[in-house]
């Protein structure tokens, strides 16, 4: 391993202030482009134009996943980097965006320094990772190895009433490619850990061995609108304290079932949502998480017994849909083992840990050795504008996914 061979940290630094700046959050450094967006559509226009300036092959499929390929010294299935660029409404610029940028950095590093691997290079970017617009999320990458029939991707139906198949269509994203896509020697993403573990243990590279399981559910509440002066309490049917008591529900047995279980309600709406009036229904979204399938399980049993008695306690009727539902993921020692190898070899601390976040690689591990390469994250944050990680350490975690992708390409 050549490790005086490294990346451009500055014009790494000059793409993502470039693609942050497409949906820019006005006074912090964070961007909002949520999928198949116009924002969205721009600022696939700009990495795609930065992929036809390397000379990349580029390719676009049926969801709008967008490959670039650098040529080999061989033909055959290329070592693939890459993520998403997608946003939540709240984003960083640094979620998903820089595994996908950091591969352009990487690929005019490599041609830079004249180098030809001996296995073609890749960076791809993911349709709709986040999924906070259009669930599931990882939807471009579940539908890119085959989890999804591309049909049912299409007909998803978002929280703001558009259909995933319309939008491609109208930002002009429903590409040719086929899907499922073609799968690549190996995957390795680098993203920021959006956690405080590297962090608060002062290590600057994640070795990311897997990433936990995820159960998004939909969950309405129907109770009985009412006057909220004159209905005594003994005859209300109120949807709007079934769901309060839910959200309080799942952080209680977050806590009891202690760490690594997480559970939150990011989404609530009552109808008709007004100040006078008992709600005639609650819709609500449930995110649990857990590294252990079994305990996933438990957690999702115990919310829906605790749900279902308070709803019927409450004169209230309930219908919930899974949005997404993936099992825990442990990704190839092989290239786990490369990382932290790489990585100490290039003199930085490192540490192998979980995902604590759903990610591409969860998905291209079904089909291919896959790891990932965390950086990270200030104060733990993410899903945030304030989200940020240093220029030496983004240096670092690059230069780790530049060499473990050059070992893998030459093997
Ligand atoms: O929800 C997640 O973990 C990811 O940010 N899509
Ligand atoms: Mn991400
Ligand atoms: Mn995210």
């Amino acid at each position: 391993m050549d490790s005086t061979l490294s990346i451009d940290i500055a014009r790494l630094s000059a793409r993502l202030a470039d693609l942050a700046a497409i949906g820019a959050i006005e006074g912090t450094e964070g961007c909002a482009r949520l999928a198949l967006t116009d924002e969205d559509k721009a600022g696939r226009d700009l990495v795609v134009t930065w992929m036809r300036d390397l000379g990349l092959d580029v390719t676009i499929d049926g969801i709008g996943n967008v490959v670039g390929v650098m040529a080999g010294a061989n033909d055959g299935p290329p070592v693939m980097c890459g993520s998403h660029i997608d946003t939540v409404r709240t984003g960083g610029r640094y979620d998903g965006n820089l595994g996908v940028l950091a591969g352009l950095e990487i690929i005019e590093t490599v041609q830079a320094a004249g180098i030809t691997p001996l296995r073609p290079l890749a960076v791809a970017f993911f349709t709709d990772e986040e999924g906070a617009r259009f669930p599931p999320d990882m939807l471009g990458s579940l539908v890119y190895v085959g989890g999804m029939p591309l049909e049912e991707a299409l007909d998803i139906e978002g929280i703001d009433g558009a259909i995933v198949g319309d939008e491609l269509e109208r930002i002009g994203y429903a590409g040719p490619a086929p899907l499922p896509g073609p799968a690549p020697h190996a995957f390795v993403e680098l993203h920021v850990e959006q956690g405080p573990v590297l962090e608060q243990e002062g290590v600057t590279v994640g070795a990311v061995d897997g990433v936990q399981g995820i159960s998004w559910t939909e969950v309405i509440v129907t109770g009985q609108s009412n006057h909220a002066g004159t209905t005594p309490m003994s005859l209300r049917k109120d949807p709007g304290y079934v769901a309060a008591a839910c959200v309080a529900f799942v952080r209680e047995l977050a806590l009891e079932l202690g760490h690594p279980q997480v559970g939150t309600v990011g989404r609530i709406e009552f109808h008709p949502n007004l100040v006078n009036v008992v709600p005639a229904s609650a819709s609500f979204t449930v995110d649990i998480r857990n590294t252990d399938e079994a305990l996933l399980q438990e957690a999702e049993r115990r919310f829906d017994e605790f749900l279902r008695a308070t709803a019927e306690a409450e004169g209230c009727t309930v219908e919930t849909r899974v949005l997404a539902r993936f099992e825990p993921v442990i990704f190839d020692p092989a290239v786990v083992d490369l990382v932290e190898r790489t990585a100490a070899e290039l003199g930085h601390t490192v540490k192998r840990m979980p995902s604590g976040a759903g990610h591409d690689a969860q998905m291209l591990a079904r089909v291919c050795p896959t790891a990932m390469v965390f950086t990270p994250s200030r104060d733990g944050i993410s899903h945030n504008p304030a989200e940020y990680t240093s220029p030496s350490d983004l240096e670092a975690g690059t230069n780790v996914l530049l060499h473990t992708m050059l070992q893998l390409a030459n093997s």
